[in-house]
């Protein structure tokens, strides 16, 4: 079980399991998917796994709780042998089903065991309590959590950029079933590029930490995904530590602040333009400063190198992830705007070779070959999109302002356009 949003359903199939025990003399051992287990296939559980472990091994009628680590049942078959395997019928469809067929080859194999499936309770389950309790919300506390905990439990973090509540709103809902497994993106990435540029103003920390926040809590008010917010080059340390307090009050997840100094430009324009980077020292002073003056535990600061940016170079890449590290920084953003991800890939070995547990992050905008899993295989944690959903957006948009000019009226741009009836139903409220 997950046993996450404890309901009539799983008390149902843990008396069954109880009674199946008292007729042999046995003893009930549930196998409690750990978080890295769930997160491989559906989002991650609101308790994590120690939370949930305290309330199952305190039902009556459980004897034992041991960790599933992955969907396969398999290594606990093999340890236990049980002589009744007990499963709801719910996972007679859907991204358990494999592994239903699985463990009943095994039981034959081991010749051990009798797999008892209780009919699964009508009415009630936890994915319409999970509806019901994403339309109560989240709170601060839980949200700034969130992202410590996906990264613990699994690789690559997919996160994509959302620049208003209705592009958050996509994020958040998105996802696509991939061999019977839900993918979906994580969290939120608040730009400094596309925050700029749906503000008509140029990428170059020129819009108020006052109006990013109006933004993110509107995206909060709807959400309930984590977000990582980019703030630039942080402004000057006495002004940071500021920021950093103001971020964790709202709820959101972590900062990252990249190695830069004086007017910033775009990463993405590298030498094209002038800009300079930050000395090591100075930069660690920040990172070590904001660490000192955070104010919850869970909140991160990311520290973003922009030596590949500015052409000096994988050693001084590596230098300065390992001091910013040791200076205090919870992870390493590493960016790169050549086509192929060579450099990134030859920085994450390098660095991994000497740290295996510092998140990396990833925006592959210019490596866009590789995907997100190749990505995590390298022992990248977090890949972030970073511009998508309003470069779409712009075109989309044009598009339809062009045709209407064009035709001198909207009849030829509706296929382009969402339906009347869809725009008034999107939104829960609206009728
Ligand atoms: C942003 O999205 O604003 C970023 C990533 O900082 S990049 O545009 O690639 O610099
Ligand atoms: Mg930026």
């Amino acid at each position: 079980m997950s046993a996450d949003l404890i309901h009539p359903g799983h008390i149902n199939i843990m008396k069954i399991a109880k009674e199946y025990s008292n007729k042999i003399d046995g003893r009930v051992v549930l196998g409690l998917l750990t978080d890295e287990a769930i997160a491989s296939y559906k989002r991650l559980p609101y308790m994590n796994f120690e939370q949930r472990k305290v309330v199952v091994e305190n039902m009556e009628f459980i004897d034992e709780v041991i960790p599933q680590t992955t969907l396969s049942y398999r290594d606990n078959i093999i340890k236990l042998k049980p002589r009744y395997v007990i499963h709801g019928t719910d996972w007679l469809e859907g991204p358990q089903k494999n592994e239903r067929d699985n463990v009943i080859k095994l039981l034959k194999e081991l010749n051990c065991g009798e797999l008892i499936e209780p009919e699964y309770t009508k009415g009630i389950s936890s994915t319409q309590l999970n509806e019901n309790a994403r339309s109560i919300g989240i709170t601060t506390n839980a949200r700034l959590s969130l992202l410590k905990r996906l990264i613990k439990a699994k690789k690559p973090l997919r996160i994509l950029e959302s620049h208003s509540a209705l592009s958050a709103l996509i994020a958040q809902n998105a996802f696509v079933e991939k061999n019977g497994k839900k993918i979906e993106f994580d969290g939120f990435w608040s730009s400094s590029l596309t925050d700029s540029t749906s503000r008509g103003k140029p990428d170059i920390e020129a819009i108020s930490l006052t109006s990013r926040l109006n933004t993110i809590n509107d995206i909060f008010e709807v959400t309930n995904k984590p977000l990582i917010y980019d703030a630039d080059t942080g402004g000057k340390v006495e002004h940071f530590v500021f920021t950093v307090k103001t971020l964790e009050r709202l709820g959101v997840s972590a900062v990252v602040i990249e190695d830069k100094i004086g007017l910033k430009k775009n990463s993405l324009l590298g030498n094209d333009v002038t800009q300079f980077q930050d000395d090591i020292d100075n930069f660690c002073l920040k990172i070590n400063t904001a660490k000192k003056n955070q104010i919850t535990d869970d909140f991160m600061i990311i520290a973003r190198i922009e030596s590949l940016i500015l052409e000096k170079g994988m050693q001084d890449a590596l230098n300065r992830a390992f001091a910013y590290v040791k200076a205090g920084a919870d992870g390493i953003m590493i960016h790169s705007r050549l086509k192929d991800p060579d450099e990134i890939i030859e920085f994450t070995q390098a660095f991994r070779n000497q740290d295996k547990h510092t998140p990396i992050v990833v925006v592959p905008t210019s490596f866009n070959q590789i995907t997100a899993e190749e990505l995590g295989s390298y022992g990248i944690n977090i890949v972030i999109y970073a511009n998508h959903l309003l470069r779409a957006s712009f075109i989309a948009m044009e598009d339809v302002a062009k045709g209407i000019l064009k035709n001198d009226r909207s009849y030829e741009c509706e296929d382009k356009c969402m339906k009347i009836n869809d725009i008034l139903n999107l939104i829960p409220g609206t009728v």
